[in-house]
């Protein structure tokens, strides 16, 4: 029998990207897509599709009978900018929508899960270059505090109960398809779109602010990757560092510049720059490479490139 997947936070920014390329490989009727609405009509209409609360276990555990899941892609979050503006609804929904999927894994209705974690697990008395896989973590947002808690929890339902979940702590993640929504190192998507739209872009970030990030398609390779590892091979049931590039807005327009001469950047940071203030500049992620062979394809350059032909074409 084909394993059936259950993604739930489909229509967001790595939901959706993920749900495409697990299609890609397990097929169209083995990959069900899920949110709390139908906010991307793209996800919508590319297969199968469920309403699914994250936040309430039978929602959850209806799309898991009807559709013999056995695997769960968790990807609904509040993000950290939108987390400190609703502090209780960060934490009622990141932490509410884990237990019932590490719940259903205990209870052998499903058998293996994907949550992410992220960067902001650190805080700052957290080691800023090179962070190791184990140090300090004293997060200081509420989405730093509920993915900490979660990474303790994911290791003790591993350790006690045996339940198969995999984990990575995403950086800030860049792609053209689907906006992200709510987070501090969104400025890192906008600055494209409107390199192309405006000719200028006002970041809420300063301009040394460096902080590390991803290209989608390495995100997609990592989380499909761990997922595909054979379990003895997983040292850490936590959650594994993540890392690709790391770089500053300053850094980001003049690679954009070297495409769009007359690209203007100004600088006008706001709450989220106390959030960046507190994460790492830059990530050892060496017990990935080792584990699960991890190494990412993608660097600045090539990024840039990649995002300005794929918008280019999307508002011809
Ligand atoms: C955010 O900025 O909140 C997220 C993250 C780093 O997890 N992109």
């Amino acid at each position: 029998m084909a394993e059936k997947i259950l993604i739930i936070g489909a229509c967001g920014q790595i939901g959706s990207e993920l749900t495409y390329k697990l299609r890609s490989i397990h097929g169209n009727d083995n990959v069900i897509a899920s949110d709390i609405n139908y906010s991307n009509l793209d996800v919508v209409n590319s297969g199968i599709f469920e309403i699914v609360d994250a936040q309430d276990y039978g929602s959850i555990l209806l799309c898991v009978e009807k559709h013999r899941i056995d695997t769960i892609y968790l990807m609904a979050a509040m993000l950290s900018a939108t987390g400190e503006k609703y502090p209780m609804k960060a934490w009622d929904l990141n932490m509410s929508s884990l237990f019932h999927v590490l719940n259903l894994a205990k209870a052998k209705f499903i058998s293996k899960i994907f949550w992410p974690s992220s960067i902001a697990v650190y805080g700052p008395t957290t080691p800023k270059d090179h962070t190791p896989q184990h140090t300090i973590m004293e997060p200081s947002t509420v989405y730093g505090i509920t993915k900490q808690v979660g990474e303790r929890w994911c290791e003790y339902y591993f350790d006690k109960y045996d339940v198969d979940v995999r984990s990575m702590r995403y950086p800030g993640i860049i792609s053209w398809k689907t906006m992200p929504g709510g987070g501090t190192t969104d400025y890192a998507v906008e600055i494209y779109h409107k390199a192309i739209t405006d000719g200028h872009y006002e970041s809420f970030l300063s301009e040394e602010t460096e902080l590390p990030m991803m290209f989608m398609d390495d995100a997609i390779d990592a989380t499909i990757q761990i997922m595909n590892a054979p379990a003895e091979q997983l040292s850490i049931r936590s959650s594994y560092n993540l890392a690709a590039i790391s770089f500053t807005p300053k850094d980001i327009a003049e690679e954009i510049q070297k495409h769009i001469q007359d690209f203007k950047i100004t600088y006008k940071p706001d709450f989220r720059q106390d959030i960046a203030d507190t994460w790492p500049r830059s990530i050892d992620d060496s017990v990935a490479q080792k584990d699960w062979n991890w190494t990412p394809k993608f660097d600045l350059t090539k990024m840039t490139d990649e995002m300005l032909t794929e918008l280019g074409k999307k508002y011809a």
